[in-house]
């Protein structure tokens, strides 16, 4: 008998929050919402506290939403923080009208990053097809695990709560059910800390009911095409007619609609390879050159350069190749990278390392297409990562090997 195809979809609990709260677990069970930008407001309760360790500041002592000034969204609320109406996405402003007395910190993106990691590489570690879907989420195949046949899922899905939890302190929520799309839902029905089984046979009763919102895939805009053709269920969709949906929304949704209603789903869980390298590149709307429209391009060059920065960090990598690539206008190529002894992720420094590679081409004919990469990635954090170099001068560039005679314009230097 071949193995019933069982799909988990792990989310975690208000996530960015829960990170906040293992740094100060004196706010738990408080209203507590993070957003507003940068680490001030608890940069100086840290101050005022200087010497106490963080988790013996007293509550009291942390900013409120109330006390809140300046425009901004929650990026998430803690559960306790939610009872008020306040979440994701809501103006800080609206927040503060429905529970005033909400504690309001700053995302900390590195220890948010890392609980990231540790927490998928704990499932990893259990079970092997698991695909990334994003900080706090993944999507795991149970069907071939040991154990995860046992109780539809349920068992697996403990004993991975269990380990989050043990390595972390974090809690999650867990949804396990025939596909991607429906353990997706499923992974919301119980939370916090919840686990929740569906099956084939209860799509009718536990998906039909839900608001055509919940099919992950249906955002704003397809929302109000189906309500205007007064479709607001799953049910409503499920009701009509494959063709209907077809001759409504074209082939490829009207199908897709169609099998999502119904609960069809089968997209494989897909465990992604490291990525080698992370490049952002523009073609121009006109050739430029790099002379005459030097301060045009020198604009673009430094945007490519803070975009694949702001890659990284948001996937949390670091490289060491800085590398730029050219089109000219004869569609010629031209690429030059260069080494540093160093993993970074910081805009400057791939601005820097950019522009000495630009000095080792052909500047004066016209570009079509400007790009910027960064390679020889390593995880931000990891060993290779963080290791010092140990010679001194560590983190000056190194000088390019066979690099092409220099130019010496400064062509796309910022002034
Ligand atoms: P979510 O999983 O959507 O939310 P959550 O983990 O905070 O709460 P839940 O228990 O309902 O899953 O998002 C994960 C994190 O991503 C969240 O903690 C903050 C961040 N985030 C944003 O930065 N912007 C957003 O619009 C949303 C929805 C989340
Ligand atoms: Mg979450
Ligand atoms: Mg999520």
């Amino acid at each position: 008998m071949t193995a019933l195809r069982r799909i988990a979809h792990l989310d975690m609990d208000a996530f960015f929050a829960s990170v906040e709260l293992l740094r100060y677990p004196q706010l738990k069970g408080l209203p507590v919402v993070i957003g507003g930008g940068r680490r001030t407001a608890d940069d100086r309760v840290l101050q005022r506290h200087a010497g106490l360790p963080l988790s013996e500041i007293p509550a009291s002592a942390f900013p409120l939403l109330r006390d809140y000034v300046g425009r901004g969204v929650i990026t998430t609320a803690t559960y306790p923080a939610r009872q008020f109406g306040v979440g994701s996405a809501m103006g800080m402003m609206k927040a503060a009208k429905l529970c005033p007395q909400a504690i309001v910190l700053p995302v900390d993106f590195d220890e948010v990053r890392t609980y990231s990691r540790r927490f998928k590489s704990t499932i990893a570690e259990i079970a092997p097809v698991v695909e990334d879907r994003g900080v706090d989420e993944v999507y795991i195949d149970f069907t071939e695990v040991p154990g995860g046949q046992r109780e539809g899922g349920r068992a697996l899905a403990r004993l991975i709560q269990r380990a989050i939890f043990e390595n972390t302190a974090l809690t999650c929520s867990i949804g396990v059910a025939p596909n991607k799309l429906l353990a997706k839902m499923a992974s919301e029905f119980d939370k916090p800390n919840g686990i929740s089984i569906v099956y084939e046979a209860d799509v009718q009763t536990r998906i039909w009911p839900l608001p055509v919102r919940k099919i992950n895939g249906i955002g704003p805009k397809a929302e109000l095409k189906l309500a205007k053709l007064h479709l607001h269920t799953i049910a409503d969709i499920a009701s009509q007619s494959r063709d209907w949906l077809i001759d409504n929304f074209g082939m490829a949704t009207g199908a897709w609609l169609h099998d999502a209603a119904w609960g069809r789903d089968n997209r494989p869980v897909v465990t992604e390879s490291e990525p080698v390298s992370m490049s952002r590149e523009t073609t121009f709307e006109r050739d430029l050159h790099p002379v005459r429209d030097r301060a045009e391009l020198g604009a673009v060059f430094t945007d490519l350069c803070v975009k694949v920065a702001g890659d990284l960090q948001r996937k949390g990598y670091v490289g060491k190749t800085i590398g730029i690539k050219l089109r000219y206008d004869d569609f010629q190529i031209a690429t030059r990278d260069q080494t540093i002894d160093h993993f970074t992720a910081d805009a400057t420094t791939i601005r820097q390392i950019a522009g000495q590679c630009l000095k080792r081409v052909d500047l004066s004919r016209r570009l079509r297409l400007l790009g910027v990469r960064v390679g020889k990635l390593a995880k931000a954090g990891s060993a290779p990562a963080t290791q010092i170099a140990d010679q001194p001068g560590a983190g000056a560039p190194r000088a390019p090997s066979g690099s092409a005679p220099e130019v010496n314009l400064d062509l796309f230097e910022r002034s």
